[in-house]
């Protein structure tokens, strides 16, 4: 029993019915609600405001306003959530526009290889090009059936469920297309360039 115990804490499998232990990556415990990580204060956006630009090595430059947006997105999803500070959030419902259809609308560049995603509180976070065309990486504009709330990104985050939590960026604005990786804000602070949760890429020495 105790051995079971210690190994449970260990592996952040305590208190998960069995069928979902297999969606919890190591060292991540699951949390029943989603806690609000922000830097800085929520900045607040209105959509009256608000524009995606894509930018960098594309063949057209996309700036979408609200009502683009809006008209394209259809798309919505449940996925889990996983944190770096070692929270998972299970069957998190998002909708939104995937991201590969507003790439698709850039056409980038074939030297185009990774992105920095930046948002409205000066956060940015980078990403490879290739991550982001897998279809559950959304512009998400709605939150477990509600409208996303100001402190989880309103009016637009962005979601990718195979990376850990600092890449999802909130209040989203712009992606710029690269050739060579650059770190964003928690890359340059010691966080992991790629993030994969299921391979532990916390931290830029793993
Ligand atoms: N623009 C912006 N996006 C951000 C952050 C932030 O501070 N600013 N925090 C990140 C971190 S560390 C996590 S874990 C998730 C948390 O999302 P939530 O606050 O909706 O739970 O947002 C990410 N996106
Ligand atoms: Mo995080």
């Amino acid at each position: 029993m105790e051995i079971f115990r210690r190994m449970s804490s260990m592996f952040g499998y305590r208190g998960i019915p069995e069928e979902m232990r297999e969606r919890v990556p190591a060292g991540q415990y699951v949390t029943p609600k989603m806690p609000v990580m922000n830097l800085r204060s929520a900045p607040r956006v209105s959509t009256a405001d608000w524009k995606l630009r894509v930018t960098g090595l594309v063949e057209r430059e996309v700036e979408l306003d609200w009502d683009a947006f809006l008209a394209l997105a259809g798309t919505s999803e449940v996925v889990d959530f996983h944190c770096v500070t070692q929270w998972s959030r299970l069957n998190v419902a998002w909708e939104g526009l995937a991201v590969s259809t507003v790439l698709d609308l850039a056409s980038p560049k074939p030297e185009a290889r990774y992105v920095m995603v930046h948002s409205s509180d000066g956060y940015t976070t980078n990403l490879d090009l290739e991550a982001l065309r897998a279809p559950e990486v959304l512009f998400a504009r709605r939150m477990d059936g509600g409208p996303l709330e100001p402190n989880h990104g309103y009016p637009v985050r962005l979601v990718v469920p195979a990376r850990y939590g600092w890449k999802s960026a909130k209040w989203v604005t712009g992606m710029e297309l690269m050739a060579e990786n650059r770190p964003g804000f928690w890359e340059t602070n010691g966080y992991h360039m790629r993030g994969d949760p299921w391979r532990e890429e916390r931290f830029s020495y793993a």
